[in-house]
């Protein structure tokens, strides 16, 4: 399966993605492909809605202390939802479908989430740290959010304003 990474300003990005129900061939296929597109495009984090399927599936592949990504990194979490946070952090985040960009955001420093892995098994993860802040970061996608969506009225407009600037500049470089 060849999936693209759908793009900020690209509507489909503010769809609210649809519980899983089916844990098969079809989702699985999806899953594979997606880390597919993920470690081609060096990416820690990817939900499905991001390559253009309304699924409530994403991926997770924090580097290790030797800071290596490999497949026993891989976390594939089906319908996730936080049942507790707790604390405050700020990290400097980036997202595959808002490409070169990176901003400071507020999230949770602790949380539990309950998923279910590709075969449907019911799991519980206590999340910290860069974990913690890619899951939440991913979840928003789950509901149409990103993370420029968090960003003040005054940081938003700046945002916009650059963003313009260098797609036109993609465009140009291009042609
Ligand atoms: C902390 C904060 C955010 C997340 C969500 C997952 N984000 C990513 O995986 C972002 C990846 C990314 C990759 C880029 O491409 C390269 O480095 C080659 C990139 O740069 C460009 O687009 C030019 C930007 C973001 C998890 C944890
Ligand atoms: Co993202």
């Amino acid at each position: 399966m060849k999936l693209t990474i759908v793009e900020y300003p690209d509507k489909k990005l503010k769809e609210k993605s649809k519980v899983v129900e089916k844990f098969g061939k079809e989702l699985h296929e999806l899953l594979d492909a997606m880390y597919e597109t993920m470690l081609k495009s060096n990416g820690i984090g990817l939900a499905a809605i991001q390559v253009g399927h309304a699924k409530q599936a994403l991926l997770l592949n924090i580097p290790d202390e030797e800071d290596k990504q490999s497949i026993d990194t891989l976390i594939e979490m089906i319908n996730p939802i936080i049942t507790q946070k707790n604390g405050e952090t700020v990290y400097q985040e980036g997202c595959l479908s808002v490409p070169s960009f990176y901003e400071d955001i507020n999230r949770h420093e602790n949380i539990t989430v309950n998923y279910q892995d590709r075969d449907g098994n019911t799991k519980t993860v206590e999340a910290e740290g860069l974990l913690s802040i890619a899951i939440q970061h991913e979840i928003d996608h789950l509901n149409g959010i990103l993370f420029i969506d968090k960003l003040s009225y005054s940081r938003r407009k700046k945002f916009e304003k650059e963003y313009k600037r260098v797609q036109k500049e993609k465009k140009l470089s291009k042609s």
